[in-house]
């Protein structure tokens, strides 16, 4: 059932919903992940609906949070460079894969670094995307730092004159310092050599106002310029993508939808609230 089916189901006194007193349809919203303000301001406007607009007056709420910033990667110059970051397990690995998949078949060539260092499962994992959809990884040796790994990455893309570089990061996130500390390292070894043209950060649908919190912490220690959000598949209610772009308007710029290699599309606000209401 469409996350406003009972709130619409509501203000038309239409089905059985309608019986619902409005603090039951606010645990309801509360529960997906959209987050207390927008929730309060929904039912807010919801009361002083009437019946038949209720679904479009609800359509152009939710649009209007979204947010109005250009959502294509960014132009650059002839090479870009896109730093990956965010928590361990939201799907930074696979986003780099599947970005780096599509912009191949979009005819540009691209290279990877992978510059999570920390874990050798996971240099080795982005070895395995990379034979796979046949893209170069530059990798370190064990225990390398992860700012040298990107600066190896990056003028390895120099000399390739590739049209893409993608860097993967660690997502250790101890505290903001250490993440300032060690994001902002990576950035001015790779700014050497590349200017970067963008930060992604990937977010796990999945987690809810957590997620929010997250792009909060990365947004301060470092320049967000668009986010991926992951895991939209399964039983995913995705609310949070609407709490981050209304509370800090960084565009959503993918998503993903699965684990394989396709399962990634470019964030098209009007099917996503189309999704939310349908
Ligand atoms: N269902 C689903 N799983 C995903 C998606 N993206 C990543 N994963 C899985 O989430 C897990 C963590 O992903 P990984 O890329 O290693 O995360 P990282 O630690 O941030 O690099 C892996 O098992 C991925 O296959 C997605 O869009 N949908
Ligand atoms: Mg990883």
């Amino acid at each position: 059932m469409g996350l406003f089916n009972r709130l619409i189901a509501k203000v038309r006194g239409t089905s059985a919903a309608s019986a619902l007193d409005w603090k039951e349809i606010e645990v309801e919203l509360l529960a997906s992940d959209l987050g207390p303000h927008l929730v309060a301001e929904l039912l807010e406007a919801a009361k002083k609906m009437r019946g038949e607009d209720a679904e479009a007056a609800i359509k152009e709420i939710l649009r209007s949070k979204l947010s109005q910033r250009e959502r294509a990667l960014i132009a650059g110059g002839e090479q870009k460079v896109i730093l990956v970051v965010g928590v361990n397990g939201t799907g930074k690995t696979t986003s780099v894969a599947k970005l780096a998949a599509s912009l191949k078949s979009s005819g540009n060539s691209v290279i990877l670094g992978a510059a999570d260092t920390f874990r050798a499962a996971a240099v080795a994992q982005l070895q395995t995307w990379g034979e796979r959809i046949n893209v170069e990884v530059v990798s370190g040796k064990e225990g390398a730092e992860p700012a040298a790994v990107a600066f190896d990455s990056a003028k390895r893309a120099s000399e390739e004159k590739c049209d893409y570089l993608i860097v993967d990061t660690a997502g250790r996130l101890h505290n903001k310092n250490d993440l300032m500390a060690e994001l902002g390292k990576v950035k001015r070894v790779v700014e050497k050599v590349l200017p970067i043209t963008e930060v992604l950060l990937v977010i796990d649908g999945t987690t809810g106002q957590n997620g929010l919190a997250q792009a909060k912490i990365f947004s301060e220690a470092v320049d967000v310029t668009g986010i991926i959000v992951t895991k939209l598949d399964g039983s995913a209610r995705g609310g949070v993508a609407l709490a981050i772009e209304s509370a800090l308007d960084i565009p959503i710029k993918f998503i993903g939808t699965g684990e394989g290699q396709g399962d990634f599309a470019a964030f098209e606000p009007d099917s996503y609230i189309d999704g939310l209401l349908a």
